[in-house]
């Protein structure tokens, strides 16, 4: 009997699959290499079910023999193991970010003789246009709050975009950027910053705004978005305050949050010691953390302790001796904060981290560390990466230029190149017409 390779998701089975395996049954006997969650994270495609449920609905189908796990997105492994005869596969990753697997796959096959099949993709019918349409109709709250942590196991590294309002939601959600290798890139997730909401309010980063203000704006972006969102929650105030902004983010479907060990009157960490801030001790900002967390109900959602110690210039080990201290505490991830243009201090502190750490999430926020890239943050063992505040940054000085144009000219001629089309603002907004 001929042994059949065919590699699934299998996550919203449809017809196209069940064409797939009729043409892999009629060839032999197949075995299917179940995606797992890390090589679904590598072909940024995040399934909604997890590996255990998506087995089991293969496991009934007649016509696959046995079902394997595929740990990467490359076939290598499974491949050279199992020498299968023929591998089948959707010929639609011809063209797709699945085509430098494809050319791995049939250098593998020569290996052995085996060889090739692509059956015609029904274009009519394919999971992203399923997803696309799915995400149309919205999400749940616990869907999206419980996203957030599985993106973060399935991805070599999550990118989180700032959004201040339903707008720079929008951007975060749709933005998509197609690479050189077919990849197409999109953010993964939004930031609500302490301080781009506090200055779309005109108000100064200092704990100013109140949950309810944030909440409200979160709202607005909650109700034309999907994606998972990570709230700055600056200090957390009281411990006793704290716990009822774990439970109102969770009620919300926000999947973390993240505090700073500062205390007093808080001032944004880029302006470093140039103000007077103050950092808690390690023991009060353990006993704000594990309040938080003895009020969270779901077991999904996140308290992430953010380090201030290299911002405080109080030294490398004093960082490391808190990320273990909070990491001890119950804090689901750390987020090690510098305002040094050159990365150095964060690598040593990532580096130094990992050493003893291998598996809590890393949060960096480099927006003065900007050289270092996301793929270069996921070498060294980060697990996240916020853009905390560029859609702002990009958005005021726009509208002071078109201010300042019709003030000098006393009319808006000069300004137009600088402003949307009214056609694409009237068209931007799905439902305007
Ligand atoms: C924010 O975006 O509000 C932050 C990050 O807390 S930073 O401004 O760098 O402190
Ligand atoms: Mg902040």
């Amino acid at each position: 009997m001929n042994k059949v390779y065919v590699c699934l998701i299998a996550d919203l089975l449809h017809a196209g699959h069940i064409n797939i395996l009729k043409k892999a049954s009629k060839l032999g006997e197949v075995t299917v290499g179940l995606l797992t969650l890390k090589a679904c994270g590598e072909l940024n495609d995040i399934p909604y079910l997890d590996y255990e449920k998506r087995k089991e609905v293969l496991e009934n189908i007649s016509m696959i023999k046995e079902v394997i796990p595929q740990d990467s997105a490359s076939y290598k492994t499974n491949l050279t193991n199992l020498r299968p005869d023929f591998v089948v596969h959707g010929d639609d990753w011809k063209d797709n970010n699945q085509k430098k697997y494809r050319s791995e796959v049939i250098n593998i096959l020569k290996e052995f003789d085996g060889e090739l099949v692509e059956v015609a993709y029904s274009s009519d019918i394919n999971n992203m246009q399923i997803k696309e349409q799915m995400s149309k109709l919205g999400i749940t709250t616990t869907a999206r709050q419980s996203r957030l942590r599985r993106l973060i196991n399935a991805k070599p590294v999550v990118k989180i975009l700032e959004v201040h309002n339903a707008l720079s939601g929008l951007i975060a959600e749709n933005a998509s950027e197609s690479l050189e290798d077919g990849e197409l890139v999109t953010f993964d997730g939004m930031w609500s910053s302490s301080l781009t909401d506090s200055t779309s309010k005109g108000k100064p980063d200092i704990e100013a705004v109140d949950t309810t203000a944030r909440l409200t704006t979160i709202n607005e972006i909650f109700e034309v978005t999907t994606k998972p969102l990570i709230y700055d929650a600056d200090t957390g105030g009281k411990p006793e305050h704290f716990e009822f902004t774990v439970r109102s983010l969770e009620r919300t479907g926000v999947s973390a949050v993240i505090i700073e060990d500062k205390t007093g009157l808080k001032k944004n960490s880029l302006f470093g010691n140039d103000v007077a801030q103050t950092q808690d001790t390690i023991e009060n900002f353990c006993h704000k953390i594990k309040c938080g967390k003895s009020a969270q109900i779901t077991n999904d959602f996140m308290v992430i302790a953010r380090i201030e110690s290299l911002i405080l210039e109080a030294g490398m080990d004093d960082a490391l001796k808190r990320a273990f201290a909070y990491v001890e505490a119950g804090a689901d991830g750390v987020m090690i904060h510098s305002r040094l243009k050159d990365p150095e201090e964060i690598i040593e502190f990532v580096t130094k981290f990992r050493e003893k750490d291998k598996t809590t999430p890393v949060v960096v926020v480099p927006t003065s560390f900007n050289s270092v890239t996301t793929d270069e943050f996921a070498d060294i063992g980060v697990n996240v990466v916020i853009y905390a505040n560029h859609m702002l940054r990009a958005a005021y000085p726009g509208m002071m230029n078109v201010a300042k144009s019709i003030l000098k000219h006393k009319r808006t001629l000069e300004a137009e190149p600088d402003c949307m089309k009214i056609k694409d603002i009237l068209e931007l907004v799905p439902g305007t017409k």
